[in-house]
């Protein structure tokens, strides 16, 4: 028997009509923002994607079922729920069997949105290859599903309690590009530059939809990294959140925190160290990502049609 998989009748409606589509994670809604903020950003989130003329498809999995486009309910449920599951590939099958409540990652995401052929996707910041992997092996799930799923993330770059450095290579390795929207820099998440280049630079969504066009129209799977800066007016001193990371990192090696309990822990101790200033800049660069979004997927909805 199938797993059960949920598609909203609006998520579906567009779809069949070749409308644009963004897909929205929900790991950053259950592990990475604490309720009520989450469950605001959520749907605003929602909002500015339907008013960019494209139609968000939130994904999770709710009591075992695999759902595309969550109602507002439905993000209001998952955004309280306890024991929620955070879920990449490795965790699908037991969150599914068992019925439980699963917020899916940027892996979890893309590989859903995949099997429902939604090519665009929001977040926040992506996962990637965190400091000290020499010794932990701790490489996010999200850089090897962005090798083998065609998807276009658009995301502020990643955070620094990554290696950027070696995040990239491994990006390289894996034939994955990094766009930079308007920057020939890295962003760093919180700040608007990381001291790293990105691969190539593109100042308009059109193009970023012909590079789609291109690298996939060739027949060369994987996924496309846009790192769009978050906006000026939102963004953190360098110095004040790079010791807000450094202090965390600690902290997480002190209580031995391992495993995908890194990235929630490192989220939430920045949060409180910064004194809620983290929280306020990671929900409006989500909303700026949303925005560039669900214009890369109208211009790449267009293309589709006309060729
Ligand atoms: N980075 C953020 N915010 C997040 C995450 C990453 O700045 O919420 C989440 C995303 O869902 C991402 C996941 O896919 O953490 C990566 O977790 P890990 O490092 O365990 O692979
Ligand atoms: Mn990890």
């Amino acid at each position: 028997m199938k797993p059960e998989f949920q598609i909203s009748l609006e998520v579906k409606k567009a779809l069949h009509e070749k409308r644009p589509v963004v897909a929205l994670e929900s790991t950053i809604i259950s592990h990475g923002m604490p309720y009520p903020d989450n469950v605001k950003m959520a749907k605003e989130v929602e909002d500015i994607i339907r008013k960019e003329g494209a139609v968000p498809a939130t994904i999770a999995i709710l009591n075992g079922v695999i759902k595309v486009g969550l109602s507002e309910d439905e993000i209001e449920y998952l955004a309280k729920a306890k024991n929620v599951y955070k879920v990449g590939k490795r965790d699908f099958g037991y969150v599914i069997s068992q019925k439980k409540m699963g917020a899916t990652t940027v892996s979890g995401t893309s590989l859903i949105a995949n099997l429902a052929g939604i090519k665009v996707f929001a977040t926040g910041g992506i996962g990637g290859v965190h400091r000290g992997a020499q010794e932990t092996f701790d490489i996010s799930r999200d850089l090897e599903e962005l090798s083998e799923l065609d998807i276009t993330v658009i995301c502020a770059g990643a955070k620094s309690i990554l290696d950027l450095g070696l995040t990239m290579e491994y990006l390289e390795t894996k034939g994955v590009e990094v766009i930079g929207y308007q920057t020939d820099q890295l962003p760093a998440f919180y700040s608007r530059t990381s001291g790293f280049k990105v691969n190539y630079r593109l100042d308009q969504p059109e193009e970023i939809a012909s590079l789609m066009q291109a690298k996939w129209g060739l027949g060369l799977r994987g996924g496309i990294v846009v790192a769009n800066p978050i906006p000026e007016a939102y963004s953190m001193d360098h110095h004040v959140i790079d010791e807000a990371i450094e202090k965390a990192l600690l902290e997480a090696n002190e209580k031995g925190v391992r495993g995908q309990d890194v990235t929630p822990f490192l989220l939430s101790r920045i949060k409180d160290i910064t004194g809620g200033d983290s929280l306020e800049s990671n929900i409006e660069l989500v909303y700026n990502n949303a925005r560039l979004a669900a214009q890369i997927a109208r211009f790449y909805a267009k293309g589709k049609t006309s060729i």
